[in-house]
């Protein structure tokens, strides 16, 4: 698959303001800073789409990127920021759990994780609440241009066992640096566009 065309659509909290034309969606979700506007960036070949934050946890809504004029990306808030309080961390576990229930046209979550570290409790988290929900998974280990192949390689088992992954939900290496992982990355997109 290829992205000729994305466009920014609209930024909600509320159910209310999600598009309603019924496209297909793909989520990405991780914690803060983990690399997900860097991956949307880099997937759409564009350096603005989403900002980059210099500051961690700015993204505290639902973003809707309409690609290829066919389905939306949707950024959703980094979760795990440690200087915000725990209201405002509630707040945004409540946004991302409304987006979450009930999404008939999300076709597949990105759950993007550092490489270089194990997962925290809030990935952990994010990843059974995910299955709960009955979607399906795919985990993106960001950053690989940090690591040897060998740190890499470990490092990927690794994440497998502390996540739990399940059979099908694949786990993918990406750099926004170099762009590699790309290409494997838009092929699982586009697979699970297809699935009925
Ligand atoms: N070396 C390297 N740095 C990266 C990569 N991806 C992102 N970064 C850097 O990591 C920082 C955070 O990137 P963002 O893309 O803003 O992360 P985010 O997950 O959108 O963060 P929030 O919006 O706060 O949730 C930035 O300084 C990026 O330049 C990568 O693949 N390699
Ligand atoms: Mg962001």
């Amino acid at each position: 698959m290829e992205i000729k065309q994305s466009e920014f659509i609209t930024s909600a909290v509320k159910p209310e303001q999600y598009p309603t034309d019924n496209r297909l969606e793909i989520a990405f979700v991780g914690r803060s800073n983990v690399g997900k506007s860097s991956l949307i960036n880099s997937l759409t070949n564009r350096r603005k789409l989403v900002k980059v934050s210099g500051t961690p946890g700015k993204t505290r809504l639902v973003n809707f990127f309409l690609i290829n004029n066919e389905f939306y990306f949707v950024d959703l808030p980094g979760y795990g920021y440690a200087k915000v309080s725990k209201k405002e961390k509630e707040s945004w576990g409540k946004v991302i759990e409304t987006y979450l229930v009930n999404r008939a046209q999300l076709k597949r979550i990105i759950l993007l994780v550092d490489c270089r570290h194990k997962p925290s409790e809030d990935d952990k988290l994010m990843y059974s609440f995910i299955k709960h929900y009955g979607y399906s998974c795919t985990v993106v280990a960001t950053k690989t241009d940090k690591l040897t192949k060998n740190e890499l390689r470990k490092n990927i088992a690794m994440l497998k066992t502390e996540l739990n992954l399940e059979e099908g939900d694949s786990l993918l290496l990406f750099s926004s640096l170099n762009k590699s992982g790309k290409e494997e990355l838009l092929e699982n997109i586009d697979s699970a566009l297809k699935e009925i």
